[in-house]
């Protein structure tokens, strides 16, 4: 029943998601960085001391990493480029983890692409 419900939200890539609502601020969140082209802020379930979910600002059909195409190339460059940057900003120097959830079975519950930056702790592996 929530695959169905998640594939009818993927269906159509001009729905809203909550991700909207922290890009023009109507939802207040914790930006720790913000360019023309991309928007990070802490995440509200945090899974670790440091947990960050990096976005692009336009969706432009990126619900999620598999509708990427060609035109998408520039600006996932540009977020995995940025989540480098936010890991230097918070001080991740013992590392950290870069994550995209993708569909049902990737436990992907925004239709808005995202990276979690997830760092703070040593982390496990598999995350299972
Ligand atoms: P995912 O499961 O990969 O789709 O991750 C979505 C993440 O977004 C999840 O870790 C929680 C976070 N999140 C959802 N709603 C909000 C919100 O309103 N504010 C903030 N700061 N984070 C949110």
């Amino acid at each position: 029943e929530r695959a169905a419900a998640i594939a009818a939200v993927t269906a159509d890539s001009s729905t809203p998601t909550i991700f909207d609502k922290i890009i023009s601020k109507e939802l207040p969140s914790t930006v720790v960085y913000e360019d023309d082209k991309a928007l990070a802020f802490r995440d509200i379930n945090p899974q670790a001391p440091v947990h960050i979910v990096l976005i692009p600002k336009n969706r432009d059909g990126l619900t999620q990493l598999a509708k990427a195409d060609e035109r998408h190339k520039d600006i996932l460059g540009h977020l995995l480029y940025v989540a480098k940057v936010v890991a230097d900003q918070e001080e991740l120097a013992d590392g950290f983890r870069v994550v995209i959830n993708d569909g049902p079975n990737g436990c992907q519950s925004v239709y808005h692409l995202h990276l979690h930056i997830l760092g703070g702790r040593k982390l496990k592996w598999p995350p299972g």
